[in-house]
């Protein structure tokens, strides 16, 4: 599917979201939090795994497709076709680890090598919060990157499932709100084309009469 083009399952909206991040940060397990409100306490290596979940966001109901995707290098090869079908990032680090925080750089650069775009809806998570006593990166450090990024960002622990909801649902209004600007600006550009149209229009039929 072109990551542009918005589709459709029975009626409802289905936002396409990636959730990408060194291995072991914690992405199945937020993913599971927000999907089964159940916790994963333990590391199985993803290789791909798509969710889906219908949520309200705002009084507007939709489906929220979700890929979890591999952070262990040996299974990164899909990563920029990933990259490619995302309409929404979720780029993970976790707070206890600082090489995935210098990760999450990476992800961000190679997102806007692929797509060839900055504005792109994303969200910066720092996980395990609830692991203070191991915490390597500052929550401010992360807002400073999310600075950079230019995207939201949230501290969550997929343990105790805090601030998992928000992060998903940051994202879709995220997406909402970029495709609303779109079609406002596809409606301008429609209705700058018709007035071009008409003043071309008369333009001609003024010199026909001179003629
Ligand atoms: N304490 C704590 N542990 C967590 C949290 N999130 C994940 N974990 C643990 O961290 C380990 C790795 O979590 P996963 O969700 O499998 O990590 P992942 O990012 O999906 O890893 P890959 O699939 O290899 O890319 C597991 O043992 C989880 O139980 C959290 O918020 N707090
Ligand atoms: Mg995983």
């Amino acid at each position: 599917m072109h990551p542009t083009t918005a589709s459709f399952l029975g009626g409802l909206r289905i936002y396409k979201i990636v959730l990408l991040g060194e291995g072991g940060v914690g992405k199945s397990a937020v993913t599971m939090q927000f999907v089964s409100h159940c916790f994963l306490d333990y590391h199985d290596p993803t290789i791909e795994d798509a969710y889906q979940r219908q949520a309200v966001i705002d009084g507007e109901s939709g489906l929220l497709d979700i890929l979890d995707t591999a952070g262990q290098q040996e299974f990164t090869a899909m990563r920029e076709q990933y990259m490619r079908s995302g309409e929404g990032f979720i780029i993970m680090y976790s707070v206890t680890d600082r090489q995935s925080f210098r990760e999450a750089s990476q992800a961000k650069k190679q997102i806007e090598r692929v797509r060839r775009c900055d504005d792109i809806p994303m969200v910066l998570v720092a996980n395990k919060i609830d692991l203070e006593s191991k915490r390597e990166v500052t929550t401010e450090e992360g807002q400073a990157l999310a600075q950079e990024f230019d995207c939201a960002f949230f501290e969550t622990s997929a343990a105790l499932r805090h601030f998992v909801d928000d992060v998903f649902h940051s994202l879709v209004r995220q997406i909402r709100r970029k495709e609303r600007l779109g079609t406002k600006s596809a409606q301008k550009d429609k209705k700058h084309r018709k007035r071009a149209g008409t003043i071309l229009q008369n333009l001609f039929r003024r010199q026909k009469k001179t003629a």
